[in-house]
């Protein structure tokens, strides 16, 4: 081992919490992560919140797959935002990596968006599916959703993690399945509120028509919020 050559170690960037301002001094787009296993409904809940805000926000999403623009594709084809609001970024290798570890390319992104389209005030940003212990950096995202679903297993809010324990906003999804599992749903809730406290856990159908109010509610919060603290001396 040569402890005297750090360069023999992964490099790994070290953002802190970015400015809510431009360097114009204009406030700039509030960023939500969405992150959670694979197929828990976070491109879903990503369109389902498009198609809810999109009326009274200018939102844009990044979309993160390994090798595919699968996500951003569907996006395109549900038509929720128009095309130039929509970019993937196709990590190449485990998605925490390029949500967590090296995030130039969605910050590129991001940033990219902003510029082509105008002033926004909401980009999501969405995660490839990962396991359980995949959040974002704070220099990505200024407040991240971690999606679970009831067909996961009702006790993954018992197992924790970091997503379940520390997201911003949980939320436990298709619960229209739950009688088809056999998933406790109050037993989830139990289990969440003892893993995160006082953090917010929203269930959601988005089977069900409005299914998304609980998320799309809380996102209005945070932008509220958001806006206040951008815009104070
Ligand atoms: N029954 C039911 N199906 C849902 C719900 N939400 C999403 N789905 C379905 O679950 C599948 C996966 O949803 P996605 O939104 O693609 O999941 P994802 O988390 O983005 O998946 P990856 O990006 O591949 O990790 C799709 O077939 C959705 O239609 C829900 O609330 N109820
Ligand atoms: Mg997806």
């Amino acid at each position: 081992m040569h402890l005297d050559h750090p360069t023999t170690y992964p490099h790994r960037h070290t953002y802190g919490a970015a400015s809510p301002l431009r360097p114009d001094g204009t406030r700039r787009a509030l960023r939500i992560g969405l992150g959670g296993p694979v197929g828990s409904g976070k491109t879903a809940t990503v369109a389902a919140l498009c198609r809810a805000l999109r009326e009274e926000v200018s939102i844009a999403v990044v979309t993160n797959d390994i090798y595919t623009r699968e996500d951003a594709e569907f996006l395109l084809r549900q038509a929720v935002l128009p095309p130039e609001r929509i970019t993937a970024v196709e990590t190449g290798a485990c998605p925490h990596t390029a949500i967590r570890d090296d995030i130039s390319a969605n910050l590129e992104a991001v940033e990219d968006l902003e510029d082509g389209t105008g002033p926004l005030d909401l980009v999501l940003v969405e995660s490839g599916g990962d396991n359980l212990t995949a959040t974002f950096s704070k220099g990505l995202v200024d407040a991240q959703i971690f999606v679970i679903d009831v067909a996961g297993g009702d006790d993954i809010p018992r197992k924790g993690g970091p997503g379940v324990t520390t997201a911003d906003l949980l939320v436990v999804n298709k619960t229209d399945l739950a009688p088809y599992v056999g998933a406790d749903l109050a037993g989830m809730a139990r289990d969440a509120k003892a893993q995160r406290g006082d953090l917010p856990v929203a269930f959601t159908s988005l089977a069900a028509e409005d299914g998304v109010a609980p998320v799309r509610d809380w996102v209005r919060e945070r932008l509220a919020a958001w806006t206040a603290t951008a815009t104070a001396p």
